[in-house]
């Protein structure tokens, strides 16, 4: 092979390297749960620099993770799952109690303030490919205020 070629190669293989670092979240936290409670929500700053959307999380202490909306439903508020969370180019999104979060359902421990939660964020990016971001996502005190955990 010669040096033109190799060359070539890795020109081309440089965009791929590039969308590794398409998502960047910032101030991820979890709400702390009591003994007996099996559900959270985990809120933080997402910001696509190509623009995507968000479509799956998973976390190891949670059995179930989806991706919830608040929503007026009459005079009640209530969550519900979306299929994904768009993340417009370059704008950062604000995962918040009262609007969209992470929801971690099933819990299989309890999320004590101090500790943290190890989140994977699925991302889909415009181009169609997928990304997984890691977030250590810190435990706050149960009685941070916002979050109604009623379905
Ligand atoms: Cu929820």
């Amino acid at each position: 092979m010669n040096i033109f070629k190799l060359t070539a190669i890795i020109v081309a293989s440089l965009p791929a390297l590039a969308a590794q670092a398409q998502t960047t979240v910032k101030d991820p936290w979890v709400r702390g749960t009591v003994a007996s409670q099996k559900a959270s929500g985990a809120f933080m700053h997402i910001t696509s620099a190509g623009g995507g959307k968000l479509v799956a999380a998973s976390s190891p202490v949670a059995g179930v993770v989806e991706v919830h909306e608040m929503a007026m439903e009459g005079n009640v508020m209530k969550m519900r799952a979306v299929p994904a969370l768009e993340l417009p180019a370059g704008k950062t999104v604000e995962l918040k109690p009262g609007g969209y979060h992470v929801m971690l359902m099933d819990l299989k421990q309890q999320l004590k303030p101090g500790e943290a939660v190890a989140l994977t964020l699925t991302i889909e990016n415009k181009d169609g490919k997928r990304e997984s971001v890691e977030v250590k996502a810190a435990v706050k005190p149960l009685a941070t205020p916002g979050h109604d955990m009623k379905h």
